[in-house]
């Protein structure tokens, strides 16, 4: 039993750094989706989150900076954020975390010799070596049918790969079903933009084939800041006639990720989407109406943390994941984990990488890591200085539960 705090934070530090985790959220594809799937140096630093602070320094027209390459966005990122300025944000900090892991001589601040390093690179031993630095074990991909770059491989092969699982993300479908329909029907099922009884019955099978196809552990959207359930609207219905029902009938989650506003700067493209206070009510009203079904549940804006961990105390069917996007940075998952922690115990999946870049596996989780550790430290001495003592296999237990058995036990699937 331990009871010594600096052999409780060895004990503890040891079991995150060596855990296993499954990463159940990121934009990654495997490698039999071919180009879909990004990694390097330069897409590394041409990652949205680094596009916008780039522009943060730079007048240049945004149409001149997004018809370069993107070795040459990339170079001016460097030369920008990384040369011109000390890369202290998240993102930029990352990127030197991920060549720092790699063995790469990062106070060179040679670019061209990281791009070196990658220059002969395989992509599958690429894959393997990245799951191995970050310790991540399996990846649940973003996998968006209406995406025509990616529709056809899932029309083939699909996914070879068993570290990576599938998602299926339906965003057209909810948020924008007037337009979207027209794809529906060029794929044979008969719906109309009235949502009609066959339309219903038709979306309904539409998702059931999607999500057998891709065996995909969860239906996934993305959603603004006023979603509302119930209302008057088609994407009301379509969740409440459509989703709850398939995804109760085949014992698969439906996760929402509320809080995006799309394109508030559009010329920025996927930089361009921000940050609004989603509506708790509604993650109520859905865990409270539909018991049977299961909800996982990210908000985008700090403001609706606490809440959203209250209501997890309410609702047995909802479970909390992720310091999504604008609060993937220390401060605030140091915040979110501590407010989680002392108000779910450990039944909450703390993080998700959200990564679209595979190199960024090995900085997301580094940084997590330590983070979350610190946080359980300062959580077993508080409960050792009351009297309890943990012992290892304790601690390796609850460690496990956080990165990857809460979400496995809550699919009501093992990770096979
Ligand atoms: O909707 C989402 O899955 C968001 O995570 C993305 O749209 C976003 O661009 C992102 O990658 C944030 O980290
Ligand atoms: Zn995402």
């Amino acid at each position: 039993m331990i009871t010594d705090k600096n052999v409780l934070r060895d004990a503890v530090r040891t079991a995150v750094n060596s855990v296993k985790i499954t990463d159940i959220h990121t934009h990654l594809y495997s490698g039999s989706f071919g180009d879909l799937l990004l990694w390097g140096v330069d897409e590394l630093l041409t990652y949205h989150y680094l596009i916008a602070e780039y522009f943060r320094y730079s007048d240049m027209s945004y149409r001149d900076f997004f018809a370069l390459s993107k070795r040459e966005q990339a170079d001016l990122i460097w030369q920008t954020l990384f040369l011109e300025h000390s890369p202290v944000s998240e993102a930029q900090r990352g990127v030197l975390t991920v060549l720092n892991k790699l063995g790469l001589d990062v106070r060179s601040r040679n670019l061209d010799s990281f791009r070196e390093y990658f220059a002969d690179m395989n992509t599958q031993d690429y894959i393997d070596k990245v799951f191995e630095i970050s310790g991540v074990k399996s990846v649940v991909m973003t996998n968006d049918p209406f995406d025509p770059l990616e529709k056809p491989y899932w029309d083939t092969e699909g996914n070879q790969d068993p570290r990576f699982k599938a998602a299926l993300r339906i965003d057209p479908l909810l948020n924008e079903y007037p337009t979207s329909y027209k794809k529906l029907q060029d794929w044979g099922y008969q719906v109309s933009v009235d949502l009609d009884q066959r339309s219903i019955d038709e979306i309904k099978r539409f998702l059931t084939e999607w999500i057998k196809k891709m065996d995909a552990l969860y239906l996934a959207v993305s959603l603004p800041p006023n979603f509302t359930v119930p209302e008057d609207s088609l994407r009301s219905r379509i969740v409440e006639q459509c989703v709850i029902p398939v995804c109760r009938e085949l014992n698969v989650p439906f996760a929402m990720m509320i809080g995006v506003k799309k394109l508030v700067n559009y010329q920025l493209g996927l930089a361009g989407d921000s940050v609004g206070k989603a509506e708790i009510q509604t993650v109520e009203y859905l865990c409270r109406s539909y018991p049977e079904n299961k909800f996982l549940v990210t908000l985008l804006s700090r403001e609706n943390q606490h809440e959203l961990a209250i209501t997890a105390r309410k609702f047995r069917n909802l479970m909390v994941f992720g310091c999504w996007w604008f609060l993937n940075n220390p401060s605030i998952i140091d915040e979110m984990t501590r407010i989680r922690m002392e108000t779910l115990g450990l039944s909450f999946i703390p993080q998700h990488s959200d990564a679209r870049v595979l190199d960024q596996l090995i900085y997301k989780w580094s940084h997590s890591r330590q983070i979350i550790a610190e946080v359980l430290i300062d959580k077993y001495s508080d409960i050792i200085d009351a009297g309890w003592a943990v012992t290892e296999e304790e601690i390796k237990r609850d460690v496990a539960d956080l990165f990857g058995e809460n979400f496995w036990r809550f699919i009501g699937r093992s990770c096979d």
